[in-house]
C-alpha cells in the first residue's frame, strides 16, 4: 500500500508537469513549476530537467550545475524511465531513486516505499517490479527468485532456508510488495508464544473454566441442595406485619420463607424461590410453607380473630388442582375463619387467567382473599383485572419509592391508587422505609403499609408480643 501511494504521486506529479509546461526548459518559471510540484507532494523530494542521462536544472537550490544520472535501470511498460542508487551533488552520502517521464525527473528517498515504521530486526521489506524484478525500494538483499514466487497468482508466502517471505502484487502498477522475516526471528516469536503466551492463555482458560465449572454446580446443585433443606427441616417463616394507618394497629402479616443452612449460610428467597420455580419443585415449597403456618399458628386465631396471615404464591401453585385442597386442609387444622388468610400473587402469575380462575375461585370459597403482589411491575390489563375475584393490591417497593423522588412514577402510583378505588381494591404498600412516603402515600387515599419503617419480618412468637 505504501509503495502504491508513492507510485500515485510519482504518476500525478509527473503528469501534471508534462501537461502544465509552456516554459522554456530551466527558466525561471520552470523551476518555480518544478519546486511548486515538490512542495506539495510528500514523497517527492525534488523535480528535474533531464536531458540525455543529465539533469540539467531542478527545484533543488543551487543546482543549475548539470551532473550525471546514469544509465536507467528500467523502462516500464508505460514509458516510465527508473534509476535507482543515483547520487546528487548536495547530497553525495545518499542515494535517490529517480523516476523520469518525457523531460521530467522526480527524485524519491529510496526508503519511503517502505516506510512502515518500525520493522523487526533483520525483516526484509521491498517493493519490487513484478516485471524485470527492479528494486524500488528495500532494506534489504532481495534475490530476483523471490518474484518467481508469485508465480501466476497475486498473492503468495514461501518458506526458505532463511526466510519466510510474503508477497503481494499491486493490482494498479508493475509492483510486488515483500515482506520477508527470518527464520530466526520466527523462532524467537515461537519462543515467546511457547514461553510467555500460552502458559497465560492457560492459566486464565483454567481459571474461566473453573469459574464457569462453579457456577454451572451450584446452579444445578441448587435443586438438590433445596431437596435435602426440605429433609434437614432448614426453612422456617417469618412475618411481616402490615399496619391500618387508621387505627395504628397491626391488622396482618405476610408469611415470608426464610432458609438458613446448617453451616450458618443463609440463602434469599429470591435465589431459591426462582430455582426452585425453575426445577419444577414449588410445589413442594410450597407444601412446607403450609405445613410451617400450620406449626407457628397453633391456636392463633383464637385470640386475634381479625387478624390475617397472608401466604405467598408461585404462578404454578395457582395453576396446580391440589392447592385449593391443601389450604382447605390448614384452614379447617388451624380454625381460620373467613378474612384470616389471603393468598399473595404476583401479577405474571395471572398472565393465563382462565387457569388461574379456577383456583382463585375455590380459594374465594374457602374464605380465602387474594392480594395481586409486587403491583406495578408485571403486564396486567386492568380489564383482567376487573375480571379476577381480587381483594388486595399491594403496591410494589419500587413505586412507593418514587413517590418522594420522581413526579413521572409518583403519578402512576396516583393511578394505581384510583384503580383499586374503583375496583373496590384494598391497597397495601409495600416496603416502606420513611415517614415521608407515609406521608404522601396516605395523602393519595392508602390506607395499609408494610415496610421496615414499621415493623421488620419476625418470628410469629415475637408477633404475638407486640398485638
Ligand atoms: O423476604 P423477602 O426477601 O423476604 O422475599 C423475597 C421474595 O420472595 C418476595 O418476592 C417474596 O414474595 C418471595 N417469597 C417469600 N416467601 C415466599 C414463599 O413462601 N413462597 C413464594 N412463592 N415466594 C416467597
Ligand atoms: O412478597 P414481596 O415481593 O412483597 O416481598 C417483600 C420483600 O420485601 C421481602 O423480601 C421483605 O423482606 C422485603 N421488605 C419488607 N419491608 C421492606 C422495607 O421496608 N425495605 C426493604 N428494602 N425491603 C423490605
Ligand atoms: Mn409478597
Amino acid at each position: 500500500m505504501r509503495a502504491e501511494m508513492v507510485a500515485d504521486q510519482v504518476t500525478s506529479g509527473l503528469s501534471e508537469l508534462v501537461t502544465a509546461d509552456q516554459n522554456a526548459t530551466c527558466s525561471e518559471a520552470n523551476i518555480s513549476l518544478m519546486r511548486r510540484i515538490a512542495m506539495s507532494s510528500i514523497y517527492i523530494k525534488a523535480v528535474g530537467r533531464v536531458d540525455g542521462n543529465h539533469m540539467v536544472c531542478s527545484s533543488l537550490e543551487g543546482s543549475d550545475v548539470p551532473f550525471d544520472l546514469g544509465e536507467p535501470a528500467l523502462v516500464s511498460p508505460s514509458g516510465v524511465i527508473a534509476r535507482g542508487d543515483v547520487q546528487l551533488p548536495i547530497a553525495e552520502d545518499m542515494s535517490f531513486v529517480v523516476l523520469q517521464s518525457g523531460d521530467y525527473a522526480l527524485i524519491l528517498h529510496k526508503e519511503h516505499p517502505i516506510d512502515t515504521g518500525e520493522v523487526e530486526e533483520g525483516v526484509i521489506l521491498a517493493a519490487i517490479t513484478r516485471t524485470k524484478a527492479w528494486t524500488f525500494a528495500s532494506n534489504g538483499d532481495v534475490p530476483a527468485e523471490w518474484i518467481s514466487f508469485l508465480g501466476e497468482s497475486d498473492r503468495a508466502v514461501e518458506v526458505t532456508s532463511n526466510y519466510v517471505i510474503s508477497l503481494i502484487a499491486s493490482d494498479r502498477y508493475d509492483l510486488v510488495g515483500i515482506a520477508a522475516i527470518p527464520i530466526g526471528e520466527l523462532d524467537t516469536l515461537v519462543d515467546h508464544i511457547a514461553n510467555v503466551a500460552i502458559p497465560i492463555g492457560i492459566v486464565a482458560s483454567t481459571i474461566l473454566i473453573a469459574i464457569i465449572f462453579y457456577f454451572r454446580r451450584r446452579h444445578s446443585e441448587l435443586p438438590a441442595v433445596i431437596r435435602s433443606a426440605l429433609k434437614r427441616d432448614e426453612f422456617f417463616l417469618e412475618y411481616q406485619p402490615i399496619i391500618d394507618t387508621d387505627s395504628g394497629k397491626w391488622v396482618g402479616a405476610e408469611a415470608l420463607l426464610r432458609w438458613q443452612r446448617r453451616n450458618g449460610e443463609r440463602i434469599r428467597p429470591d435465589i431459591f424461590i426462582p430455582a426452585a420455580e425453575e426445577a419444577g419443585m414449588i410445589q413442594g415449597v410450597t407444601d412446607r410453607v403450609l405445613e410451617l403456618v400450620r406449626r407457628d399458628v397453633g391456636p392463633f386465631f383464637k385470640f386475634h380473630p381479625d387478624f390475617y396471615i397472608s401466604i405467598n404464591l408461585s404462578s404454578a401453585d395457582l395453576h396446580d388442582v391440589q392447592t385449593a385442597t391443601k389450604f382447605q386442609n390448614l384452614s379447617t387444622e388451624i380454625g381460620a375463619a373467613d378474612g384470616n388468610l389471603i393468598v399473595e400473587a404476583t401479577e405474571t402469575s395471572f398472565t393465563m387467567p382462565d387457569k388461574a380462575r379456577e383456583t382463585i375461585k375455590q380459594l374465594r370459597n374457602l374464605g380465602i382473599s387474594i392480594a395481586i403482589d409486587d403491583f406495578g411491575t408485571g403486564y396486567s390489563s386492568l380489564s383482567s383485572l376487573k375480571n379476577l375475584d381480587v381483594q388486595y393490591l399491594k403496591i410494589d417497593k419500587s413505586f412507593v419509592d418514587s413517590v418522594t423522588r420522581e413526579a413521572v412514577t409518583s403519578k402512576v402510583v396516583l393511578h394505581i391508587v384510583d384503580l383499586a378505588k374503583t375496583l373496590n381494591l384494598e391497597i397495601i404498600a409495600e416496603g416502606v422505609e420513611s415517614e415521608d412516603q407515609v406521608k404522601v402515600l396516605k395523602s393519595l387515599g392508602v390506607r395499609f403499609f408494610q415496610g421496615w419503617y414499621f415493623a421488620e419480618p419476625q418470628s410469629l412468637d415475637q408477633l404475638r408480643l407486640n398485638i
